[in-house]
């Protein structure tokens, strides 16, 4: 007993004498005698201390009870220790601690090891390995959370000269599905002016490691779709992308193809899928999205959808609603085309296409979206790709 009380002791005079000799400073890292373990290399440059969530950073050794590696770090700068898409740090959510992703400037992301995309046809998604994805959002369109080409690869960025026009998403490496009244001039539309762009984080940006660029050489819109009637019926499209060497997308961590469900597959009501854009995030604001957002949004009954929130004569048997919860998460003007996915036994399966809705993220008024699953048959035409719009990745009742 005596020993371990003078072993304490001990143990304690020399914590004070360090302590006195290096006060406790938050916001420094440098220790007379332990270093750091974050700061030995270039990254530790970086001064940010902020998450996409606009969070102030807390002292790594705040962890330090749960991982003694960062017991010397006294800042709170951003830092990436384990290799992820870009720095992180730890903030304070709820009375947890928990990782969120830094606000870094793009340009200072350091590339991630994606080699930069190839036209080796190995690596190329297929009916079989589609919908996978090597990160998990982040955790928000209007309300949902900023997000990042990983989480959502599949997602297409289309563009009219230098105007961004809608979403769409990546169903197989040569073919993107959208929503046909992105395409107001029908068949009369000179694809020639419109490119497709995989990997895109932020608009206003270009990442020529992660981005893929796409001319557009053949845009098949629903012959069924009226643009008289503007009822949104049938609003499906699909666009042919090659790039200027003729190649497809390239498989990446940022470009990935999502499944497309069996036909007729149905999810329950209340099922949470995510949407995601680049469209408008405040409700009657006039700005696009300047990054790639997403959302999660609950099935609502074809019941509720056709008879409570809107009529029969507006969504049809071609549409469904979803809405986020609190009503307070909902695509908006820009995400048109853009992907609703639904996670089926670990695999993202596009379920819907974003396309109408009254006003945005305002109760009652769901958001509405073709369903892709009455659409297996016209897409399988229009594609010559069978295998891909079967559904065989979805899991099969025993
Ligand atoms: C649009 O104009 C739009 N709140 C898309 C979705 C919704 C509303 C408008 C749903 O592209």
């Amino acid at each position: 007993m005596k020993c371990i009380l003078r072993i304490l002791l001990l143990s304690c005079a020399l914590y004070f004498t360090e302590a006195t000799k290096s006060p406790r400073k938050i916001y420094t890292s440098t220790r007379v005698k332990d270093k750091c373990i974050l700061d030995g290399s270039e990254e530790s440059k970086n001064k940010v201390s902020v998450t996409v969530s606009g969070r102030i950073c807390l002292p790594w050794n705040s962890l330090s009870r749960k991982n003694s590696s960062f017991r010397n770090c006294f800042h709170n700068y951003c830092r990436n220790p384990d290799n992820k898409i870009q720095p992180w740090c730890i903030v304070r959510k709820r009375n947890r601690y928990v990782q969120e992703y830094c606000d870094i400037p793009h340009r200072e992301i350091k590339p991630t090891t994606t080699s930069p995309p190839t036209s080796d046809p190995s690596k190329q998604d297929t009916e079989s390995t589609c919908g996978e994805r090597r990160l998990k959002p982040l955790t928000k369109i209007i309300g949902g959370s900023r997000s990042t080409d990983e989480s959502q690869p599949w997602i297409a960025a289309i563009f009219k000269g230098e105007g961004f026009v809608c979403g769409g998403t990546l169903i197989a490496p040569c073919w993107i599905l959208t929503a046909a009244h992105c395409f107001p001039d029908g068949k009369k539309t000179r694809m020639m002016r419109y490119s497709v762009y995989l990997g895109k984080n932020a608009i206003n940006e270009t990442d020529n490691v992660k981005e893929q660029q796409f001319n557009v050489s053949k845009l098949v819109v629903h012959e069924n779709y009226d643009y008289t009637a503007e009822d949104f019926n049938n609003d499906i499209a699909l666009l042919r992308i090659e790039d200027s060497s003729g190649q497809c997308a390239v498989r990446t961590d940022s470009v990935r193809t999502a499944c497309l469900p069996p036909f007729q597959q149905m999810l329950p009501t209340g099922f949470y899928c995510e949407i995601a854009g680049y469209g408008r995030h405040q409700k009657g604001g006039f700005e696009y999205s300047r990054y790639l957002k997403q959302a999660q949004v609950r099935l609502i009954s074809q019941n509720a959808c056709q008879n409570k929130y809107y009529s029969k004569d507006e969504v049809n048997k071609n549409m469904f609603c979803a809405a986020g919860r609190d009503w307070e998460e909902d695509a908006c003007q820009g995400d048109s085309g853009g992907p609703l996915v639904c996670e089926v036994q670990n695999t993202m399966f596009l379920f819907g296409v974003i396309s109408w809705g009254k006003e945005c993220a305002k109760r009652s008024n769901p958001g509405v979206y073709t369903k892709v699953t009455n659409y297996n048959n016209w897409i399988s035409l229009h594609t010559g790709l069978p295998k891909y719009t079967a559904g065989s990745r979805y899991p099969q009742k025993d």
